[in-house]
C-alpha cells in the first residue's frame, strides 16, 4: 500500500533519490531474497533453494522429488518435515551500509521455528510463520563474505516437543482423523493450521523463508509501516484519517510532520518527535471536505474510489520520512439489534449506513507451498468471485493472513473480507510465551492490513467456540472451567484486546460461528453457539435430502455450508495414473480426506440422479465426476436461493438472513472438496451456477405443501416493479406447454418478496398435457424494459424419474473472430446440466452447465493461453444428464 518507502534528502530542493548517492543520510536496502543453499541435518541432501520459498519447492525444483501432488507422494514425502533444515547464504556489503549508524536484518516470514546465525553468532529465533522478525546486526557484519544460516526444526518434531511439555492437561485434538493422513498437535505450533492436513487438503507441514529477507541500514529512522484508516464522525459529520507511523529511529528526533490529501484539499501539518527506538506515532487528519470524499463501495453496490494520502517530515529543513499511501473512505458496521417478531438480534452488516447481504465465499490457502501462489493465481481466483457476483470473502481461520496482493485486489474489485485469525477447530494452549507470540502476530498482522477497507470484521478464530460448546473433544465437565478460562485469555483478553487496540474501526467477533453479543453475555461460549436468533451460523448435512429446503437453517447469517465435489478429469490426470480412474481405486479414497466423503456424495446424487452405469471404466469414472459436480452444484443453488429469499421474512421468529458465504471458493490440490473452483483455476459447475444465484436479481422458485412460489430477490439500491414470467415445458419437447405472468409488483431495493404463487395442480391443471414427471417449469422476471436477471427453473419431479427426457445428441461448432471463441451448440432435445469441457485449455466459458430449452445456444469461451477454433473443437466434450445412464 505505501507507494514510496522512507527516504532522507539532504536538502529540500534535490528530488527524492531513492537510495542513491546524492541522499548522504538515505536509508539502503539490501534484498537477500535470491538463491540460498539449503541442506538437512545430516547433510545428505545438500542444494540450491530460492527465497522467498519452502523446502518442498526447492526439493521439487531441483529434481529431488517429483511433483509433491502427484499420486500418494503426500505421504512417501512424509519425512521431509521430521528432518531438520537450514537455509545458508553469503553475502558482501558496502561501506557505506555499514557505515550507517543501525542495520537491521529483517525477515518477512519465516516458516516457522529457527534459530539465526550471522557470521556465527545466535542473532534470535523465531517461533511464528505469521510474525516479521528484525534483529540489529550492524556490528556482526564484516568485510568481504558475511555468512547468514538460518536453522529450520522439524515443526512436526516441535509441535509434539511443545505437547509433551504441556502435561497438566491435554489441549485436544491430539491429532487429525486417520483420513486425512496428518500430522498431530498443530495447534501448539503458530504455522497455517492446515499444513498439517485438513479435510480437503493434505499434510505438508512446511518449512522454508516464505517471505523475504533483506537488511535495512539507515542513520536516522526507518519507517516499518504505516497505515491510515479513515473514520466517519457522525457527531462533526466529518472525515477524519487516523494515520500511523510505525519508526524505528536512531535516536529522539524532533522535526514537524505534513499529512496531506490534495485532492480533497486537506493537510494538516504538527510538531512531532520520534522517540528513539521502535514507536508508533499516531496523527489525525481532518478532511475538510467531507461532503466532495467519493467513497469505496463492495461490489455491486458502487465504485470504488481511492485517494492519496502523503505523510512527510522534516527535522532541521530536511526531509526525513516520505511516503504516499492509498486511502478509500468507507464505513463498516456489525448491526446486533433487536429484531421486530423475533427473539434474539438481527446480524447484518452496515457499509456506509447501508444494509448489504454478503454474497460469497470462503478462502482457504491457494497452495500448499505458498511461494507457489503467484499474483496470476491471486487475481484469477479474486477476479472470478467477482464474476460471480460475489462480493465477500471469508479469509477462514486454518490457512495464512493473505500476501499484501490479496487485500489490495479486494480493495479493488470490492470484496468485502471477513479475516479470521488463524485458529481453527481446536483448542490451544495458553502459556505465556504462546501468548506473546500470538500477541505479537495480531498487533502486526492488523497493523498490516487494517488500511484495506476490503476487510469489514476481524474474527477471532474458526468454530473454537463451537468446538468447545458442543464438547468436540469429549472434556470431561469437571475440566471444562480450564477451557473455559484458557478460551477466554486467548481470543478475549488477547487477541481481542490488542485487535481493538489497534483498530477500532471496524468490528471484531470472537469466533465463527457465534451468536455474537449473545455469547459475550453468556460469558463468550454461548450455550448454543448455533443459536439461529442470533448470530453467524455454519451448517452441513450430507445424508438430507438437499433439494428440500426445510432441512435448511433459517440463519441471520450463513457464513459456512456445502457440499462436496470431485474436480474434474483434466485436473486430476496430472496427479493420477489409468489404475486410479475408478471409484474403488487406492487413489480416490487417498485424496478424500473426509470420512466416507466419496458415499455421501453419491448416496446425495442417488436421491435425484440415476448413478452413471456406463460399461466402459473411464466413461463410467468422468461420468461419475460429473454427477457429483451436478449435485454439488445444485445443493449450494437451493441452499443459497433458500438464504436469500430469506432476506425480509420473519418466519416462527427466524429469518432476516442478510449472507450467505457458501464453503468454499478454492482448492489447495487436486482432490474431491467442497470448492467451486479447482485447483489450477477451472471452474467447477458449482462456480457456473453462482454466477446465476448471486445474480443482483434473481428469481427463486421453491414448493411449499405443493404450492408454487416465485420469489423475487433484488440486492439493487433502487425499486423494480417486476412480473414472473412461468412456462411449463414438457421433458419431451422444446416448445413450451404453456405461459403463466404474475401481475407486477414493486420490489424495493435490497429485499426478497413472493411474487408469483399457484398451487402446483392447478398450474398444471390449466396448462393440460402435464403432470409432474412429465414437465418441469422456467421462470424469469421482467419489467417494462424487458427481462431482469437469469432465468431460472423448478423441476416438478427428481430428473431420474422424469418422464420423456431423451438422449439431445447435442452437436457443437466453434469459431473464432475479433473477440474470441463462439462455441454454437444444437440440441435435439430439452437436456439438463449441459455441461462444455475443453480438458486442460486453460479459460473459462460465458455460461455453463445449464439447462437447454432450446434447439440453438451460443456460449463464449474466453482462453487463458493462445488456442485456436480447431484445437478447441478437438477437446470438447459435451455432457448432458441423460448422456450419463
Ligand atoms: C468447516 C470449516 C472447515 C472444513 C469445512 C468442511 O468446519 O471451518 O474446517 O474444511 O467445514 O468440513
Amino acid at each position: 500500500m505505501t507507494l514510496c518507502g522512507n527516504c532522507i534528502y539532504v536538502s529540500a530542493v534535490l528530488s527524492c533519490l531513492f537510495f542513491g548517492v546524492l541522499c548522504g543520510f538515505c536509508s539502503e536496502t539490501l534484498t537477500l531474497n535470491g538463491k540460498w543453499s539449503l541442506s538437512n541435518s545430516n547433510g545428505s541432501v545438500s542444494l540450491p533453494a530460492e527465497v522467498p520459498g519452502c523446502v518442498h519447492s526447492a526439493l521439487q525444483q531441483q529434481g529431488y522429488i517429483q511433483d509433491p501432488y502427484f499420486r500418494f507422494n503426500d505421504v512417501s514425502y512424509r519425512w521431509i518435515a521430521f528432518d531438520n533444515w537450514t537455509y545458508t547464504t553469503t553475502f558482501t556489503v558496502s561501506a557505506q551500509l555499514r557505515s550507517k549508524q543501525k542495520v537491521q536484518l529483517v525477515f518477512h516470514g519465516v516458516d516457522t521455528v529457527a534459530s539465526i546465525w550471522l557470521n556465527g553468532v545466535d542473532v534470535g529465533k523465531t517461533d511464528n510463520m505469521f510474525r516479521r522478525y528484525d534483529f540489529p546486526v550492524r556490528d556482526l557484519l564484516q568485510d568481504g563474505d558475511n555468512v547468514l544460516k538460518v536453522n529450520l526444526m522439524s515443526p512436526v518434531l516441535y509441535a509434539s516437543e511443545r505437547r509433551k511439555a504441556h502435561s497438566a492437561y491435554r489441549v485436544p485434538p491430539e491429532c487429525p482423523p486417520d483420513v486425512q493422513k496428518g500430522e498431530c498437535h498443530v495447534n501448539f505450533i503458530r504455522k497455517a493450521q492446515s499444513s498439517f492436513s485438513w479435510d480437503w487438503g493434505p499434510s505438508f507441514p512446511t518449512m522454508g523463508l516464505w517471505r523475504g529477507v533483506q537488511l535495512e541500514a539507515f542513520d536516522v529512522l526507518q519507517l516499518i509501516q504505516v497505515s491510515c484508516v479513515p473514520v466517519f464522525s457522525v457527531r462533526l459529520s466529518q472525515w477524519r484519517v487516523h494515520v500511523e507511523l510505525l519508526v524505528d529511529a536512531v535516536q529522539t528526533t524532533s522535526g514537524h510532520i505534513s499529512l496531506s490529501v490534495p485532492e480533497l484539499d486537506s493537510e494538516q501539518i504538527v510538531q512531532t518527535q520520534f522517540l528513539q527506538g521502535k514507536t508508533k506515532n499516531s496523527f489525525t487528519l481532518h478532511i475538510n471536505t467531507s461532503s466532495r470524499v467519493k467513497l469505496w463501495w463492495p461490489n455491486g453496490h458502487g465504485d470504488r474510489h481511492f485517494y492519496l494520502l502523503t505523510s512527510r517530515s522534516f527535522q532541521d529543513g530536511f526531509l526525513i520520512l516520505n511516503t504516499e499511501s492509498k486511502v478509500y473512505f468507507r464505513t463498516a458496521e456489525l448491526v446486533q439489534e433487536p429484531v421486530v417478531g423475533s427473539p434474539g438480534l438481527s446480524f447484518y452488516f452496515r457499509i456506509n449506513g447501508k444494509a448489504i447481504f454478503l454474497k460469497g465465499s470462503n478462502w482457504i490457502p491457494a497452495h500448499s507451498f505458498q511461494d507457489q501462489v503467484t499474483p496470476a493465481v491471486l487475481r484469477n481466483l479474486l477476479q472470478s468471485a467477482v464474476d460471480a457476483s460475489m462480493n465477500a470473502l471469508r479469509v477462514w481461520g486454518g490457512g495464512v493472513y493473505e500476501q499484501d496482493l490479496f487485500y489490495s485486489l479486494c480493495d479493488e474489485l470490492g470484496i468485502m473480507v471477513w479475516q479470521d485469525f488463524m485458529f481453527a477447530c481446536a483448542m490451544y494452549p495458553t502459556e505465556d510465551d504462546f501468548i506473546q507470540t500470538v500477541r505479537e502476530e495480531v498487533i502486526q498482522q492488523v497493523q498490516r492490513l487494517k488500511s484495506h477497507p476490503s476487510i469489514i470484521i476481524w474474527s477471532g478464530n474458526n468454530e473454537n467456540e463451537a468446538a468447545l460448546a458442543t464438547d468436540w473433544f469429549s472434556i470431561p465437565v469437571s475440566q471444562k472451567p480450564t477451557y473455559l478460562k484458557d478460551y477466554v485469555t486467548l481470543y478475549v483478553n488477547n487477541i481481542r484486546a490488542v485487535a481493538q487496540e489497534e483498530d477500532q474501526s471496524r468490528p471484531f467477533l470472537v469466533s465463527s460461528p457465534t451468536n455474537g453479543a449473545e455469547s459475550e453475555r453468556e460469558g463468550w461460549v454461548a450455550a448454543n453457539p448455533y443459536d439461529l436468533h442470533y448470530g453467524d451460523t455454519h451448517f452441513y448435512s450430507y445424508t438430507l435430502d438437499c433439494w428440500d429446503w426445510r432441512t435448511f437453517p433459517r440463519t441471520r447469517f450463513a457464513s459456512e455450508y456445502g457440499f462436496q465435489s470431485w474436480p474434474s478429469f483434466s485436473t486430476l490426470q496430472p496427479v493420477s495414473i489409468e489404475e486410479d480412474w475408478s471409484y474403488n481405486s487406492t487413489f480416490t479414497s487417498h485424496r478424500q480426506h473426509h470420512e466416507s466423503g466419496n458415499q455421501q456424495m453419491f448416496l446425495q446424487a442417488a436421491l435425484h440422479f440415476n448413478l452413471p452405469n456406463a460399461t466402459d471404466p473411464l466413461k463410467r469414472f468422468t461420468d461419475g465426476l460429473y454427477i457429483t459436480q451436478v449435485t454439488q452444484a445444485q445443493c449450494v443453488k437451493a441452499q443459497t436461493e433458500f438464504y436469500r429469499r430469506s432476506q425480509s421474512e420473519i418466519l416462527g421468529g427466524k429469518g432476516r438472513t442478510m449472507g450467505a458465504l457458501y464453503w468454499q471458493l478454492n482448492d489447495v490440490w487436486q482432490a474431491p472438496s467442497w470448492s467451486s473452483i479447482e485447483f489450477g483455476g477451472k471452474w467447477k459447475m458449482l462456480h457456473y451456477f453462482a454466477q446465476n444465484f448471486f445474480a443482483a436479481v434473481l428469481p427463486v422458485g421453491f414448493e411449499d405443501d405443493g404450492t408454487l412460489f416465485i420469489y423475487a430477490v433484488s440486492d439493487l439500491s433502487h425499486d423494480l416493479k417486476l412480473r414472473a414470467v412461468v412456462s411449463v415445458f414438457s421433458w419431451s419437447d422444446l416448445d413450451p406447454v404453456c405461459t403463466l405472468k404474475s401481475d407486477p409488483l414493486l420490489i424495493p431495493g435490497g429485499s426478497a418478496a413472493a411474487i408469483f404463487k399457484q398451487p402446483v395442480a392447478t398450474l398444471l391443471a390449466g396448462c393440460g398435457r402435464c403432470t409432474r414427471l412429465t414437465c418441469l417449469l422456467a421462470f424469469h422476471l421482467e419489467d417494462g424494459s424487458g427481462q431482469q436477471g437469469p432465468s431460472n427453473h423448478h423441476f416438478l419431479c427428481s430428473p431420474k424419474d422424469a418422464q420423456g427426457l431423451q438422449r439431445p445428441n447435442i452437436t457443437a461448432s466453434v469459431q473464432e473472430d475479433a473477440s474470441g471463441f463462439t462455441v454454437s451448440l444444437h440440441s435435439a432435445a430439452v437436456s439438463a446440466f449441459v455441461w462444455l469441457d475443453v480438458g486442460n485449455i486453460p479459460g473459462r466459458f460465458s455460461a455453463n452447465a445449464f439447462l437447454m430449452l432450446s434447439t440453438n445456444r451460443t456460449v463464449r469461451f474466453n482462453a487463458w493461453r493462445p488456442t485456436s477454433a480447431a484445437e478447441l473443437s478437438g477437446s470438447l466434450t459435451i455432457t448432458s444428464l441423460r448422456d450419463v445412464y
